[in-house]
């Protein structure tokens, strides 16, 4: 697997994407320069969606998907076995309900989280961090179902270097207000690839083991992890390659608009797509929008 990744992004799609990007950097705003300088330094950055994205409208429109997001699953949740069943879960990780998950849902302009992803605002910030155009590869809203404080964790609410691509930008936007009971996000600055703990935990493709809490706190300092409590409309970017968790829930539901930008060397060797661009998409997109989703 390293020799076909590598393949891909030394020479064969990512050299293309990153032509692209050269051939025609975005020029970057003051704000978006400093969350490439933090992105770049800590592997993450935090923004409120309203400031990066400078359009009132469609921050509205995504807060009230959200909203309709929230009142949905929480009907499905209250009806019973056959109102959850409806719902979009996944097998071993079924804390979270998710709007789309992996059925290929059409998205388009009448998907509000869909348009801010490939806003250029968000998309230039995206491709100017991993130095390429980047495909957005998954896009999806996530209701975090609380859990008794004494259950185990389980999947990605253990510490895990996220498998697909080290070219890869994670956004999650809080779309209610997280504390420490809501399941926050969590991230070890400095784990990204090349960061300063590259060397003790190393990307490698398909690498999918959990890493112990124990041993994370016996390597970072007690202030190494960064706990992303934050009020809603919170924009937190990440380099999820690097060392995360999230989403332990106990006392209230967590509930995140979230999207993956990748390189193409993570979609041509590693994931999937888990929408289908809607055929109204395309018409009113950068070419760099368009590339990222098709
Ligand atoms: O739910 C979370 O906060 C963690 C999510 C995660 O591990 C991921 O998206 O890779």
């Amino acid at each position: 697997m390293w020799a076909t990744y590598a393949l891909h992004d030394r020479v064969l799609a990512n050299r293309r994407s990153r032509h692209r990007f050269a051939a025609a950097p975005a020029a970057l705003d003051e704000l978006q320069r400093g969350l490439l300088a933090d992105l770049d330094a800590n592997g993450f950055a935090v923004v409120p969606l309203a400031a990066l994205l400078a359009d009132a409208e469609l921050v509205e429109a995504v807060d009230e998907q959200g909203a309709t997001f929230i009142t949905e699953t929480e009907r499905g949740l209250a009806g019973g076995e056959d109102g959850s069943e409806q719902l979009h879960r996944r097998a071993g990780k079924e804390f979270v309900v998710r709007a789309y998950s992996f059925g290929g849902a059409p998205l388009g302009p009448g998907d509000a989280w869909f348009r801010a992803c490939v806003a250029p605002r968000v998309l230039d910030l995206a491709n100017a961090y991993l130095r390429m155009w980047a495909k957005l590869s998954y896009v999806d809203l996530w209701y975090t179902v609380p859990q008794a404080p004494d259950s185990d964790r389980a999947a990605s609410q253990l510490w895990h270097l996220d498998f697909d691509d080290k070219h890869l930008l994670k956004a999650f936007l809080y779309l209610n207000d997280v504390d420490e009971d809501s399941g926050p996000f969590e991230y070890v600055p400095g784990s990204q690839p090349d960061g300063r703990y590259d060397a003790v935990w190393h990307w490698s493709p398909l690498r999918t083991g959990r890493i112990p809490d124990e041993q994370v706190r016996a390597t970072v300092p007690a202030d190494g992890i960064k706990t992303f409590t934050a009020p809603r409309g919170t924009l937190i970017l990440c380099n999820t390659s690097g060392l995360h968790r999230g989403g332990f829930s106990t006392a209230k539901p967590r509930v995140l608009a979230t999207a993956t930008f990748c390189s193409p060397a993570s979609l041509h060797a590693l994931s999937r797509r888990n929408f289908t661009p809607a055929p109204d998409a395309l018409g009113s997109l950068s070419a760099a929008a368009r590339f990222a989703v098709a």
